[in-house]
């Protein structure tokens, strides 16, 4: 695919590289997405689960959800897409992987420079306390409750409506603008302000590179699209490079 070997050469000759993920990454380890099919769950929208005022007007509703899921990512194996990233951080003398993702798989695939803007689905805070800890119980008991203070406790996450944690902000708007190549992998880019990111780290002069296997509201803007599934493209990519200690 020439385009790929485009793309491939562009990372050759680039030292400082950025990456968002999205819940695309995850879907060949067998996590669902959000908006793509089986983004539904028992008839509801994410967008009508992952807010507060879900939270606090059915705490057992949404807790039922992320019970779900934490089941299913318990389960889940990083996929040669998460492997290949992970391998790719080696390459650069400045590599910052973003993710949307809160299923901890780019971590367990070995990728050490991450940024989770979205939290971690097993990281519970106290809504009395504050309390803040990892629990990695599945199933969870519904509903969980504070071991410090008896309060309910919700998935450390971050919901619409609610602000990213503003150094986790800090360390995103750095590597965007630092980054000479940013890779956008498995997202819908709908969701602010990670939809965004691409777009900082374009104006600051990165080249755009996209890849998924459906065209998003980004594509159009972006300098590549590579059209496939992360777990297919990204290894081709990594496959494309020159191998490290390989010689001439
Ligand atoms: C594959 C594939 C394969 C499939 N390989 N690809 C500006 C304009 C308009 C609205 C707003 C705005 N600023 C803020 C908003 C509101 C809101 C928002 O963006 N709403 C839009 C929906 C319109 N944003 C917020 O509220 C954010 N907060 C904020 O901005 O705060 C401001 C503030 C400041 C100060 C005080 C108070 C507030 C917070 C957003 C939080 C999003 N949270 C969630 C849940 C996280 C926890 C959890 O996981 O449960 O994050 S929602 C959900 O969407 C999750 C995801 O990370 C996020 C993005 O989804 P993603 O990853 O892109 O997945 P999908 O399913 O959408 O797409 C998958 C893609 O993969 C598809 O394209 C497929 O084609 C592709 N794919 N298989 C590669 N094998
Ligand atoms: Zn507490």
């Amino acid at each position: 695919m020439a385009m790929l070997h485009n793309v491939a050469r562009l990372l050759q000759q680039a030292r400082r590289v950025a990456v968002l993920t999205g819940a695309g990454v995850s879907q060949e380890s067998g996590v669902p997405t959000f908006r793509g099919p089986g983004g539904l769950w028992r008839q509801h929208r994410p967008e009508d689960l992952a807010t507060p005022e879900a939270f606090a007007k059915d705490p057992r509703l949404v807790w039922e959800w992320y019970d779900w899921r934490r089941g299913l990512i318990a389960e889940a194996r990083p996929n040669p897409g998460h492997l290949a990233l992970a391998a790719l951080e080696d390459r650069f003398e400045d590599f910052t992987l973003i993710t949307q993702n809160v299923d901890g798989l780019h971590r367990r695939a070995g990728s050490r420079q991450v940024v989770e803007i979205h939290g971690s689905i097993w990281e519970v805070r106290c809504l009395d306390c504050g309390d803040l800890r990892e629990d990695r119980r599945a199933p969870i008991p519904i509903l969980p409750t504070c071991s410090l203070c008896g309060g309910l406790l919700r998935p450390n996450v971050v919901w619409f409506g609610e602000a990213l944690d503003p150094v986790r902000l800090e360390q995103v708007r750095e590597a965007l603008v630092r980054a000479q190549v940013m890779l956008l992998a498995g997202t819908s880019a709908v969701v602010q302000p990670a939809a965004a990111f691409g777009l900082w780290a374009q104006q600051a002069g990165a080249v755009l590179v996209e890849i998924n296997p459906v065209p998003t509201p980004l594509s159009l803007r972006c300098d590549y699209v590579l059209k496939g599934p992360a777990g297919e493209i990204l290894p081709a990519l990594l496959a494309a490079l020159p191998q490290p200690g390989g010689g001439l």
